[in-house]
């Protein structure tokens, strides 16, 4: 998928294979490397809604939020995102995320404030994540009705390897399969926001 759907005149996804140069992904997983033994762990068993709006299903993964270099770049990525997305945009909010063996994040929508998610792979072989732009403007209460054990199925698939995802991902429910392979995954995620400070 390079360029997508458009929702309200905005584009819902995009891949682009330069928004984020290769010295500045290798910065990223050095910091990345250094804090994955101080990770903290999602393990959320069930779905839940927050802000009335944005779904949440079961999810199984280490993150890790400290990472000056990642907050860093989070900053220079404002204006490419604006250049991208057409929208003038805050960086609020970025993780680590880091996948073993098993771990998965399930259907979801990211925070009711993003309207765009920048998400890039740092190291492993990922497996691609799972858009559904069918289920966009389905209600988290039907969302919730869809959960399925240990993840979900179906969707566009997207591989990370073909570039960096810039997307709606407040409105565009995405999944994570479970990953399979005994060697992890390390993963970096963007959250833009339009309000005020
Ligand atoms: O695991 C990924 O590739 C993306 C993580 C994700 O979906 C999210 O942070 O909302």
């Amino acid at each position: 998928m390079s360029v997508s759907s458009v929702a309200h005149g905005s584009p819902l996804c995009m891949v682009s294979d330069d928004l984020i140069a290769e010295a500045e992904r290798n910065d990223l997983l050095a910091e990345a490397t250094c804090h994955r033994a101080q990770a903290r762990r999602t393990d959320r068993p069930d779905w839940r809604v927050v802000d009335g709006q944005q779904f949440l299903g079961p999810a199984r993964f280490w993150y890790s939020l400290e990472g000056p270099r990642r907050e860093a770049l989070h900053e220079r990525l404002e204006p490419r995102v604006h250049a991208l997305t057409g929208r003038p945009l805050r960086p609020v909010q970025s993780n680590y995320l880091y996948y073993e063996q098993g771990d998965f994040l399930g259907l979801h929508h990211d925070q009711v404030r993003c309207p765009y998610t920048v998400i890039a792979l740092l190291d492993g072989p990922a497996e691609p994540l799972c858009l559904h732009p069918e289920m966009v403007g389905v209600p988290a209460e039907r969302l919730s009705r869809l959960v399925e054990p240990g993840g979900h199925t179906g969707g566009s698939e997207l591989s990370l390897n073909d570039g960096v995802l810039v997307f709606a991902g407040a409105v565009l429910p995405h999944h994570r399969r479970p990953h399979r392979t005994a060697v992890p995954i390390t993963v970096v995620t963007f959250c833009f926001t339009d309000q005020p400070d």
